[in-house]
């Protein structure tokens, strides 16, 4: 049967998100669209369709792109049918009613494009009662300065998912200790290729493997400073 009988409808659910994933993997947008609502329309809650579909589906691309099979421009389209999964999603996630928890300020760092990962974080934050300002990709250290003082968040969120832009987050929490503010705010960083160690090399307050992790961490950190604060 060739793609175009597919009838995604017709499709199981572990049929669907298989496809799905070969839907991303194509960079076919309006087919992961399409996925991501029926997956909806039969209960399943919006992050399982996140995890499991999307975020699975990039995986499988991401593998794909290191070994050279897949190459930019293809890996582009995927990116885009991912974002427009996550459209759907977005505010679906950020609906909970959650009682407003904190600010944070995220972004990508200098030289980075990368940005699935970050708006994913911030989806997830919004989701959880934080206000999100988000700055977008390739953030200089005079950025995360305008919106600090902007916005006054209680977190600062960087994202980097180059070995070679990595490093600028230590540029930025210098930058924060140089002003004497540093231990403001609350510091979190992710994205593929950092880990714990990196996190805490740079002086970052945590390192989260993921979006969900990342909520955990910072509505722990958060409830932490302000009982230092009460203290
Ligand atoms: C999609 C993608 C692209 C897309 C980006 C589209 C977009 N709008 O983001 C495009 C095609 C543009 C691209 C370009 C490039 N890419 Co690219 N890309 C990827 C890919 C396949 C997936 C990344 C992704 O979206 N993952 C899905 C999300 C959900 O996961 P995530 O980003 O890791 O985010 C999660 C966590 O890390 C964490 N997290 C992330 N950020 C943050 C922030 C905070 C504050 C917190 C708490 C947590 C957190 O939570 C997120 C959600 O759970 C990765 C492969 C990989 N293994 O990561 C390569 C990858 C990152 N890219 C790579 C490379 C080399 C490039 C290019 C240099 C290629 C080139 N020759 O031009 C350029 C770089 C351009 C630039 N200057 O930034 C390499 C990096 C290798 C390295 N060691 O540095 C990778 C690893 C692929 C590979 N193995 O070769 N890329």
């Amino acid at each position: 049967m060739s793609d175009d009988e597919i009838i995604l409808s017709e499709l199981p659910d572990d049929e669907l998100v298989q496809q799905m994933h070969d839907d991303l993997y194509d960079g076919l947008k309006e087919e992961v669209q399409e996925g991501t609502n029926i997956l909806l329309e039969r209960g399943w809650v919006p992050y399982d369709v996140l995890t499991q579909a999307l975020v699975e589906g990039m995986r499988i691309v991401g593998e794909d792109f290191r070994d050279g099979i897949l190459f930019v421009p293809e890996v582009l389209l995927s990116a885009n049918a991912m974002k427009a999964g996550m459209g759907i999603l977005r505010p679906l996630l950020a609906e909970t009613g959650a009682p407003k928890q904190g600010k944070m300020v995220i972004g990508t760092v200098k030289g980075d494009i990368h940005d699935i990962g970050k708006n994913l974080v911030g989806m997830m934050m919004e989701g959880a009662g934080f206000d999100v300002i988000d700055l977008g990709i390739n953030n200089a250290v005079e950025k995360y300065l305008e919106a600090i003082e902007e916005h006054q968040p209680d977190i600062i969120g960087m994202s980097a998912l180059l070995t070679t832009t990595m490093p600028y987050m230590k540029v930025v929490i210098d930058t924060l200790k140089e002003k004497g503010i540093r231990d403001d705010y609350i510091v979190l960083v992710g994205g593929a290729p950092l880990n714990e160690e990196f996190g805490k090399a740079v002086g970052a307050d945590a390192y989260c493997r993921d979006a969900a992790i990342a909520v955990e961490t910072a509505k722990e950190l958060v409830k932490r400073k302000h009982n230092v604060n009460a203290g």
